[in-house]
């Protein structure tokens, strides 16, 4: 036999190798699990979901191998939906208006012009209104973890013109998700609002299926739809998040000390991330202009004042039921009527 002093030396250097790509490797993980989103893979969300699965496969040794398909690569939100409750996939990350087609109570933090600022935000979502909403999904037979991660408020960009008032938005042809809360606010606008799953946000602007559409700046940004979109108005008409669901059985297959591991890296990606799109929803209003973006600020209390004359406040106080619309006005600190 032929061994020389180098093959000998390359062979016991690369014997801690072998063993690292044998844990590491999602074949041999002892849970293979896929994360599915709807979101660019340039989007905060998947930049720290990401480093939260690179963590977790560290701490668990390799055990827990979690792969990350952005993008609807696995299909729209609806479908993505219907995936993590069969255990097609075993966590996805969804608005809680369209979960809300699932869970009805769960699209009470997306009310109209509920949320003032951030500041009310976040310690209603880690606090009582958060645990509300959370109870109402475990009784889907899902599992959401603890820390919401922000989308965003939310701004209406068009093809056609600015939106300055809500009357600017009278048989305005608008791009909602698939959620009755959102139709209903469109609807109480008198706009045209067409429920399109964001996988196909792109094409029916840049085919003008629909003239706008309405989301948060990280998120016109980070899938371009400045290219399909020629004017932005900052409304902040409502603040939107996504909840981090996995489906039971995949869950509960987890040993209890590695569940943690799971939730910890998770939850603290989370608080990252809403860091991160605080941060980009401060500053991209400039770039978006230098992508030729026209930017107005609209005037918030003609759409407030429109939704309650059109009885938009009150017909969800009656859906939601008296008990988690006084949990809702105790977050805002504001009686919404
Ligand atoms: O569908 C949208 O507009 C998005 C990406 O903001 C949500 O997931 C609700």
């Amino acid at each position: 036999m032929n061994v020389t002093r180098r093959t000998l030396v390359l062979g016991a250097a690369a014997l801690p190798l072998v063993s690292t790509i044998r844990y590491a490797g999602a074949q041999s993980a002892e849970f293979n699990y896929k994360y599915a989103n709807n979101l660019p893979i340039s989007h905060p969300m998947n930049v720290r979901a990401q480093e939260a699965m690179d963590k977790i496969r560290e701490e668990t040794d390799g055990r827990v191998a979690i792969q990350i398909f952005p993008n609807n690569q696995l299909g729209a939100d609806t479908d993505m939906l219907s995936q993590v409750r069969s255990g097609g996939v075993e966590f996805f990350t969804l608005s809680p208006l369209i979960l809300s087609t699932l869970v009805a109570n769960a699209s009470i933090s997306g009310i109209g012009f509920a949320f003032p600022s951030y500041d009310e935000v976040w310690p209603a979502m880690d606090g009582e209104l958060g645990a509300y909403v959370r109870g109402e999904i475990e009784k889907s037979n899902l599992v959401v973890l603890d820390k919401i991660w922000d989308n965003g408020f939310r701004q209406i960009t068009s093809s056609a013109g600015p939106i300055a008032t809500a009357d600017d938005l009278k048989g305005f042809k608008i791009r909602v998700p698939v959620s009755p809360l959102w139709t209903s606010m469109f609807t109480a606008f008198e706009s045209a609002p067409a429920s399109i799953n964001f996988a196909e946000v792109y094409s029916a602007l840049q085919t003008g299926i629909v003239d706008g559409q309405e989301n948060p700046l990280a998120i016109i940004s980070t899938a371009k739809l400045f290219e399909v979109q020629k004017y932005l108005s900052v409304t902040n008409h409502m603040w939107d998040g996504f909840w981090f669901l996995a489906n039971k059985r995949a869950w509960e297959a987890m040993p209890e000390d590695v569940r943690e591991i799971v939730a910890r890296n998770i939850n603290e990606a989370a608080v990252k991330e809403r860091e991160d799109v605080a941060a980009l929803n401060a500053t991209l209003r400039g770039e978006l202009e230098s992508n030729g973006m026209t930017i107005n600020d609209a005037e918030a209390a003609s759409f407030r004042e429109k939704l309650t004359e059109a009885g938009f406040y009150a017909e969800w106080k009656g859906k939601y039921g008296e008990e988690a619309w006084a949990i809702l006005e105790k977050a805002v600190g504001a009686d919404l009527g």
